[in-house]
């Protein structure tokens, strides 16, 4: 298993669920923490409860669909905080559940500008550092939503089906260089994803995991840390992962 100890690791939406659940595992194999949202008190309280040493964490207030801000934030790292090693493309959510012909403009935007354009982003100011250096990895959060389409998924799949074909071309373009990229691909996992998706109505989002048992953030962040883990030369391209109780985007066991 290949030691992260001191590598830096920027994860962006580490304010909750996955994102969250990567910062404790990585902080726990001793790297260095870069975490990035945009919910400001609620990533510095959450930084609290890793009780790491101020060496070892640094916060980011970033938008990721703000093009300017994510260049200005990635080229003013402070030096000790500069060489990214991982670039965890997490920050990422769905906006609604509309048939496309009936869908919601600004619902749209915000899938696009956040799961397409803020990955491509952050990709683009972190990645020349990665292979000017002749080290790095690019692990991009994607989803079953990228392989598989399901009513009222229209656009959020078509986001997810867009990350997945920008990991295959960025593995392509790096293809030469040292560098790697990993697509992780999770179907349900319990983290605030639903609420947010229907925008704060919470029994709604609590009926998406009824009478199921669903993968936990830890689950997911344990396989990215396994895709970080690997020897050198070696390149986890794509993991999908799903809960026991679900065959599919919509195939799902619901015990009620
Ligand atoms: P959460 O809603 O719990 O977490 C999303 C994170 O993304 C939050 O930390 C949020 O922080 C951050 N975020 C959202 N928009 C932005 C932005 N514009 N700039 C910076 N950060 C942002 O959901 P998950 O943990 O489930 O989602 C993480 C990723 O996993 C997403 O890409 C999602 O599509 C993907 N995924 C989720 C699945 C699920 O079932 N939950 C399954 C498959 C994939 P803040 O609001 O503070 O900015
Ligand atoms: C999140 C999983 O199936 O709700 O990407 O799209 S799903």
């Amino acid at each position: 298993m290949l030691s992260l100890e001191n590598q830096i690791v920027l994860i962006t939406g580490a304010s909750s669920g996955i994102g969250a659940a990567c910062a404790k595992i990585f902080a726990q194999a001793g790297t260095k923490l870069i975490l990035a949202a945009r919910r400001w008190e609620r990533l510095q309280e959450f930084a609290k409860t890793l009780n790491l040493p101020a060496d070892k964490i640094h916060l980011l207030q970033l938008d990721v669909c703000d093009r300017i801000a994510v260049e200005s934030t990635i080229s003013n790292l402070p030096p000790a905080w500069s060489k990214i090693d991982i670039l965890i493309n997490n920050a990422g959510l769905s906006r609604g559940l509309d048939k496309l012909h009936e869908g919601d403009f600004q619902d749209w935007e915000e899938m696009i500008d956040t799961n397409i354009k803020g990955l491509l982003y952050l990709t683009r100011y972190v990645v020349p550092g990665m292979v000017k250096r002749n080290r790095g990895h690019v692990i991009n959060i994607g989803s079953i939503a990228g392989h598989q389409t399901y009513p009222g998924g229209n656009v959020y799949c078509g986001t997810k089906a867009a990350v997945k074909a920008i990991s295959e071309g960025l593995k392509q373009d790096l293809l030469g260089t040292p560098v790697r990229v990993s697509s992780v691909d999770p179907g349900m996992v319990e983290t605030e994803f639903s609420e947010v998706r229907f925008h704060g109505d919470t029994e709604r989002a609590k009926k998406v995991y009824e009478g199921v048992t669903p993968l936990t953030p830890d689950d997911v962040a344990d396989v990215i840390f396994f895709c970080a883990t690997r020897p050198a030369h070696v390149n986890i391209n794509e993991v999908i992962l799903m809960p026991v109780d679900q065959a599919s985007a919509t195939l799902v066991n619901r015990k009620l």
